[in-house]
C-alpha cells in the first residue's frame, strides 16, 4: 500500500472516531443529539429542489437511504482527503475535519427540539477525532521516515525530516523493496534489517481505534436508535380521556406571591430521581405487567389493555426520602391511570401477604405494604399519564407506579413490569439492605420559598410563603415563627385534597434588622412537625425550615 493510502485510512478512521464518540456520548445527553442523521435531515432542507427531484427520479421510495448512502460517500471521501492533507500539509487535514464536524454541530444544534446540549455529542466527537488525526499521521510519518531508501542503506541523517512533497511508492510491510530517495533512514542497531516497530505503531494504533470505532459505535447507535424508537412510540400514543376525572384545581389554589411554587409541576421542571444511569427504553407495543408471588391467579395485562380500561385521574404530590428539609426533591403533578387495587383484587392475594415488590425493566425495586396498595381510600395507581400526556421516558414511560402518602422509594416504581405479592419477611426493596427503612411513609413537612435564605428585603410587609405537604392526610395549619417570637398562623391556599401540597403566606410586618423565618407545618392527624434534625436516611429528614434575612 503507498503512503498516500494509509493516510486516507487514517483519515477514514479518525472520521469513524468522530461519530462513533458522538454516539456513545448521545446515549447519555440523549438520542436525538446524534449528528448522524441530523446532518442527513439538513442536507435534505438545503439540497436544491432539483437535486431532490433528481434522487426522487431516480430513486424512488429509496431515495432517503439513497441520500444517506450518497452523504455517507461524501463523508468518506472527506475524511480520506482529511488524512491525505494531514499528511501533507499539517494541520489543513484537522482544520478539514473540524469544519465538516463543525457542520454537523450546526445541523444538530439547529434542528427542531435542540436544546443547549445538543452540540455536546459532535463536539466531544470532534475533539476526539482529531486527536486520533493527528496521532495516526505522526506515527505515519515516523514510520514512512524510518523506511530505508535502499537494500544498503544511505548514510542516516538523523531528525531529518520526511515526507515534504513526496510521494509515497513505498510498500508497506516490505521494507527495502521500495525505497525512496527522500526517505532516508533512521540510524539503526541494524540498518540492513530495520526493525518493524514504527510500522507496527501506526498499525496498531489504527487497528485499535478502527476497532474501538466500530464496536461502540455500533452498541451505541443502536441503542440511541432504540431510544428514537421509543420516543416515536410515546408521540404517537394518544391517551384516552379519565372515565373519572380529577378534582379541578380551585383558583385559590395559586397565591399571587412572586416566587412561591407553582401548585402543579411541569414535566419538564419535575424533580428525577433514580439509579438508571441510562433511562430504560421501553416500547409500549411490548409492555406487559404481570402479577404474580401470593396470588390465587397470575395476572398479565397489556398497555393496550390497560388503556381500555376505566381510568382515573388524581393530582398527586411525589416526594423523594433523600429530601432535605428545605429541598426540593417534591413534585405535584396530575396522574392518569388505573388503580393498581383493582388489578390486585383479579390477581386475589393470599392470605398472609403484606408486601407488593414492583420490579422495572432496569431492575429497580420497590417493597410497598399490600394494604396501602388494596385500600379504597388511598390513591395507588399504575400511571400511564403526567399532566396530560404520556409519561416522559425519564418518568417511567410507558407505566410507572403512583402511590398517594409514600416515599417514591417504596411506592413509585418507574418502568414497572412486575408486581410480586410476597412478605416483608421474605423480600425487600432495592434500598432496604443499603441502609434505608422497609417502610417509608412521607413525613409531614414544609418549606419556606420567599424570601430566599440570606435575601435583603425592605422593611414593612413582606410575603412569607411556601408549601407544605403530608400527603393522604393533609395539612391541616401552617405557623411561621420570626426569630424566637410566638407562632402565627398562616394563611392556608386550596388544594384538590389531601394527596397534594398546599401553598401557604404569611404577611411578614417585617422590622430593620437581622430575622431568622421558621415553619411547621400541622397536619390533619394533629401531629405537627418535630424540631428535632434527622437526616434523610433512614427513613426522611425532620426538623424546620428557617431562613435567615436582612430587613433594610
Ligand atoms: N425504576 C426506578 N423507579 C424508581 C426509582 C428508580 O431508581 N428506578 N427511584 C424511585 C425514587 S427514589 C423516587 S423519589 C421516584 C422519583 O420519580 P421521578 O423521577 O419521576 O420524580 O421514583 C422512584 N421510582
Ligand atoms: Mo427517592
Amino acid at each position: 500500500m503507498s503512503w498516500r493510502l494509509w493516510a486516507a485510512v487514517a483519515g477514514v478512521v479518525s472520521a469513524a472516531v468522530v461519530l462513533a464518540t458522538a454516539e456513545v456520548v448521545a446515549v447519555f445527553v440523549g438520542a436525538e443529539s446524534s449528528p448522524l442523521f441530523a446532518v442527513g435531515s439538513l442536507a435534505i432542507d438545503l439540497a436544491p429542489p432539483w437535486v431532490k427531484n433528481l434522487v426522487i427520479t431516480l430513486f424512488g421510495t429509496g431515495d432517503k437511504i439513497a441520500l444517506l448512502v450518497l452523504l455517507g460517500i461524501v463523508v468518506l471521501a472527506l475524511a480520506a482527503v482529511a488524512g491525505l492533507l494531514e499528511r501533507r500539509r499539517p494541520p489543513l487535514g484537522i482544520v478539514l475535519l473540524v469544519v465538516v464536524s463543525g457542520i454537523a454541530v450546526l445541523a444538530v444544534t439547529t434542528r427542531a427540539g435542540a436544546t443547549a446540549l445538543s452540540g455536546i455529542p459532535t463536539v466531544l466527537g470532534m475533539i476526539a477525532g482529531a486527536l486520533v488525526l493527528r496521532l495516526l499521521i505522526s506515527r505515519l510519518r515516523t514510520w514512512e521516515r524510518a523506511v530505508p531508501t535502499s537494500a544498503s542503506p544511505a548514510p542516516a541523517v538523523p531528525g531529518r525530516a520526511g515526507g515534504e512533497g513526496d510521494e509515497g511508492s513505498g510498500v508497506a510491510g516490505v521494507y527495502g523493496q521500495s525505497p525512496h530517495p527522500l526517505h532516508p533512514q533512521r540510524p539503526r542497531a541494524t540498518p540492513s534489517t530495520p526493525t518493524p516497530l514504527d510500522r507496527r505503531r501506526f498499525l496498531t494504533a489504527t487497528a485499535i481505534a478502527a476497532v474501538a470505532s466500530v464496536f461502540a459505535g455500533v452498541i451505541a447507535r443502536s441503542m440511541n436508535a432504540t431510544a428514537t424508537a421509543v420516543s416515536a412510540v410515546r408521540d404517537a400514543i394518544t391517551l384516552p380521556a379519565a372515565a373519572t376525572p380529577a378534582a379541578s384545581v380551585p383558583a385559590g389554589a395559586e397565591l399571587d406571591v412572586d416566587g412561591i411554587t407553582p401548585y402543579v409541576t411541569g414535566n419538564d421542571s419535575f424533580y428525577r430521581i433514580d439509579t438508571a444511569l441510562q433511562v430504560p427504553q421501553v416500547n409500549a407495543d411490548t409492555w406487559v405487567l404481570k402479577i404474580t408471588g401470593m396470588v390465587e391467579q397470575e395476572v398479565e395485562i397489556s398497555f393496550a389493555e390497560l388503556l381500555a380500561l376505566p381510568l382515573e385521574e388524581h393530582l398527586v404530590t411525589l416526594a423523594c426520602v433523600s429530601n432535605e428539609v428545605g429541598g426540593d426533591l417534591i413534585g405535584n403533578a396530575l396522574w392518569l391511570g388505573y388503580p393498581i387495587r383493582e388489578l390486585l383484587a383479579r390477581a386475589k392475594p393470599l392470605e398472609g401477604a403484606d408486601m407488593v415488590l414492583s420490579t422495572s425493566v432496569d431492575g429497580f425495586t420497590a417493597g410497598s405494604p399490600l394494604d396501602a396498595l388494596t385500600d379504597p381510600d388511598r390513591v395507588a395507581m399504575l400511571a400511564v399519564g403526567m399532566n396530560g400526556e404520556p409519561l416522559p421516558v425519564e418518568h417511567g414511560f410507558p407505566v410507572r407506579m403512583v402511590v398517594a402518602g409514600l416515599y417514591g422509594y417504596v411506592s413509585a416504581t418507574k418502568w414497572v413490569v412486575q408486581l410480586e405479592v410476597t412478605r416483608f419477611a421474605d423480600a425487600q426493596g432495592y434500598w432496604t439492605p443499603r441502609g434505608w427503612s422497609a417502610l417509608g411513609p412521607i413525613k409531614t413537612e414544609s418549606r419556606i420559598d420567599v424570601p430566599s435564605a440570606g435575601a435583603s428585603v425592605a422593611a414593612g410587609t413582606v410575603p412569607v410563603a411556601g408549601v407544605a405537604w403530608a400527603q393522604h392526610t393533609g395539612v391541616a395549619k401552617v405557623e411561621v415563627r420570626i426569630d424566637d417570637g410566638d407562632w402565627q398562623q398562616a394563611q392556608l391556599a386550596e388544594t384538590t385534597g389531601p394527596d397534594t401540597w398546599v401553598q401557604w403566606l404569611y404577611p411578614w410586618d417585617a422590622d430593620p434588622g437581622s430575622h431568622t423565618i421558621s415553619v411547621r407545618a400541622t397536619d390533619a392527624s394533629g401531629y405537627t412537625q418535630t424540631s428535632d434534625e434527622a437526616p434523610p436516611a433512614p427513613d426522611g429528614a425532620t426538623g424546620w425550615d428557617a431562613h435567615s434575612v436582612t430587613v433594610s
